[in-house]
């Protein structure tokens, strides 16, 4: 099973990131995210979506209008584990692309 970060580890994880938050009163990491409306979050959203099928690791999230909040963790780990730092990598590697454009 696969083991979650140690605090240190986590912390250590969260200063490579973009805007990545530990989450109050549970361990998880949280971003939010804006982009110039609806069109251009929901394809962000859809990009996410088509690579947690493919890592088979799923984020939670809410959007309204433009803005999208992402909060990940590992169920069976119970916390942060390194498969929530790929994710948060690659969320930070599309956000980035969009709002260069
Ligand atoms: N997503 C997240 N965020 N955490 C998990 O532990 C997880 C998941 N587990 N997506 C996967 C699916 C598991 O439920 C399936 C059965 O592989």
């Amino acid at each position: 099973m696969i083991q979650k970060l140690t605090s240190e580890a986590r912390a250590a994880q969260l200063g490579q990131l973009d805007g990545w938050q530990v989450t109050e009163g549970r361990d998880a990491i949280a971003r939010s995210l804006q982009f110039a409306d609806f069109n251009e979050a929901f394809g962000f959203m859809t990009r996410v979506a088509i690579k947690a099928q493919e890592m088979d690791h799923h984020p939670e999230w809410f959007n309204v209008y433009n803005k999208v909040e992402i909060t990940l963790s590992t169920h069976e780990a119970n916390g942060v584990t390194e498969r929530d730092i790929a994710l948060a990598r690659f969320v930070d590697g599309i956000a980035k692309a969009a709002s260069e454009t």
